[in-house]
């Protein structure tokens, strides 16, 4: 919240003595430049931070999304692992950058005991890791001393972040499934997907008509491949105006998704955050005229420039504006739509590919007067909570929903589903994978996957092979590539591929009862569907650092 007049002029000032008049001087305190952008800072500099030593626990997990290791890794004499949700180009593997989403809860497991911290803020964070044996706390010379004069390890942990306020919770376990149960119980648990969610689904940017969607849908019956969703990508809006359809390319949604429905097949649209400023489009000057827009620290509607252009932000911060937003998912709202069109949430970190990192500027104001700087790796968990909402009601309340998004925060698995964005055809990302989604997993985010077959570059056919492979056994089961990608529906490799491809595919369904199941027990008690091995065999170290194997379903409670 803004400060109290006293307070900022006495940090002008420097009257609370010299490291105040230091930070109060340092370039970039009151208003700092990146590149062409500059961030105002109306409030001055604020920061927060919390050391924590973990006295006993060599092994530490959780706060996605890094593209890393299960095992997180000491930060000594690098960067700290940094949670702010950005649109990563390309992104790097093995490396603590920030990608899409952020859950700032981080694991602490030994052979004795688990541990959680959930360091509840929402603002740019950074974790340090350190290893720390000699300068240990006097509770770790204790436990050297318990366990006959051994060295015992010790890591530091330190969370750092950019405004707000100290609201951190121990959890304290002892076991992996306590831990998760006592996670849960502050943040939910994962909404239990519609069944054909569970399926497969086949994505690419773009199918680019109706007639493509009917190719499409007939190549997997004809080659006996089971497939439930087909996904439709920005170019099916017209002019990436969301909640439309293109008239050349789709002059009838409606009879479209009445034959996919015949055939009890579901479509998921895409329908993104960033909305195009034009006054003739009508989801646009609704918001305008509401009030609904993010603002700029001057007060006027802050624009960025993405797909369509210019291009405002819906503020869903504001509980006003979310509720709008799900009345837009009513079927005469959202023209076109059917109880069969369901929603994918992208760009919601948000990206802004006119800001500073490709997101929007920290000091752009929310409902209530709060800085995106104070709720910036919040945003994208209002969008698809607001959409989720929308398919509620659209439904009055007799529908499960499903929606996918790339951003999220701590509690977005209430919501639906997430992925792990714009990966590569290589096999270093297909292996990533594994790691990657059981971080989701930990942090509570047990409905998420990769892009099969990676989403950049053209995969030689035995990589998509193994990534279905791998992929039938990854909870969010979907192939998605980039528009410039060769077409790769399972047939175009020929009859060999096909068949161990719809191999792979069959074994999923042939297990969509177990996943359903395993699901609801997720959905019930918080543990991840799918885990690490050390969360079943906590005392067996040799899982530790497991980044290859995992154990899907069947939980013997503690
Ligand atoms: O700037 O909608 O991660 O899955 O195909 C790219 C187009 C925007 C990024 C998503 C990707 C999607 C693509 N989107």
């Amino acid at each position: 919240p803004p400060k109290e007049p006293a307070e900022e002029e006495a940090a002008a000032e420097g009257q609370e003595g010299g490291p105040a008049e230091e930070a109060a001087e340092e370039p970039g305190s009151w208003e700092e430049t990146f590149k062409t952008h500059t961030d105002s800072k109306p409030n001055g500099p604020t920061s927060v931070g919390l050391d924590f030593s973990l006295p006993g626990f060599e092994h530490v997990y959780g706060i996605p999304e890094h593209a890393d290791n299960l095992r997180l890794r000491t930060t000594e004499g690098g960067d700290p692992y940094r949670l702010y949700n950005l649109d990563v180009f390309q992104y790097e593997l093995y490396n603590p950058m920030a990608l899409y989403g952020s859950v700032p809860l981080l694991l602490a497991h030994s052979a004795r005991s688990t541990l959680g911290l959930f360091w509840l803020n929402a603002a740019e964070t950074w974790v340090d890791i350190s290893s720390n044996t000699a300068g240990k706390t006097l509770f770790g010379k204790l436990l050297d001393y318990m366990q006959g004069g051994g060295e015992t390890p010790q890591t530091d942990v330190r969370w750092m972040s950019e405004s707000g306020i100290i609201d951190v919770f121990l959890l304290l376990g002892p076991t992996p499934a306590a831990v998760a149960g006592q996670y849960a119980a502050l943040t939910g648990t994962q909404a239990l997907p519609p069944l054909f969610a569970l399926g497969y689904h086949q994505s690419r940017w773009n199918y680019n008509n109706e007639e493509d969607v009917a190719a499409v849908e007939r190549g997997f019956e004809e080659h006996a491949l089971p497939c439930d969703v087909l996904w439709l990508d920005i170019e099916h809006a017209d002019g990436k105006r969301y909640f439309t359809w293109d008239p050349s390319k789709f002059p009838q949604p409606r009879a479209m998704l009445e034959r996919l429905a015949a055939k009890k097949r579901k479509m998921v649209s895409i329908v993104d955050p960033h909305i195009k400023v034009d006054s003739a489009y009508r989801v646009h000057s609704e918001l305008r005229a509401r009030g609904f827009y993010v603002k700029t620290k001057d007060g006027g509607d802050y624009e960025g420039w993405c797909w369509p252009g210019s291009a405002a932000y819906p503020d869903f911060t504001n509980p006003e504006m979310r509720a709008w937003w799900a009345s837009m998912f009513a079927y005469d709202q959202y023209e076109g739509s059917t109880e069969n069109l369901f929603t994918w949430n992208d760009m919601n970190e948000p990206s802004v590919f006119s800001g500073p990192e490709v997101t929007m500027h920290k000091d752009a104001v929310h409902h209530g007067g709060w800085e995106h700087r104070d709720l910036h790796n919040l945003y994208g968990f209002y969008v698809q909570m607001a959409t989720a909402e929308g398919q509620i009601q659209r439904s009055g309340g007799r529908q499960r929903p499903f929606v996918l998004s790339r951003a999220f925060f701590a509690g977005s698995q209430r919501y639906g589903a997430v992925w792990t964005g714009d990966n590569a055809a290589e096999w270093e990302h297909l292996k990533i994978s594994i790691p990657m989604c059981l971080s989701f997993g930990l942090a509570g985010l047990s409905f998420c996957g990769a892009d099969v077959g990676g989403f950049f570059k053209n995969p030689e056919p035995e990589l998509l092979v193994r990534w279905y492979q791998a992929g039938a056994f990854q909870p969010f089961f979907r192939a998605h590539a980039h528009l410039d990608t060769v077409r790769r529906e399972p047939w175009l490799f020929g009859e060999e591929n096909a068949a161990l491809i719809r191999a792979a595919l069959r074994q999923r369904y042939a297990l969509l009862p177990f996943w359903y199941t395993a699901f609801y027990r997720c959905h019930r008690h918080g543990l991840p569907v799918m885990r690490p091995l050390w969360m079943e065999y906590p005392e067996d170290t040799t899982t530790f650092a497991m980044d290859d194997q995992y154990l899907i379903g069947e939980w013997r409670p503690p």
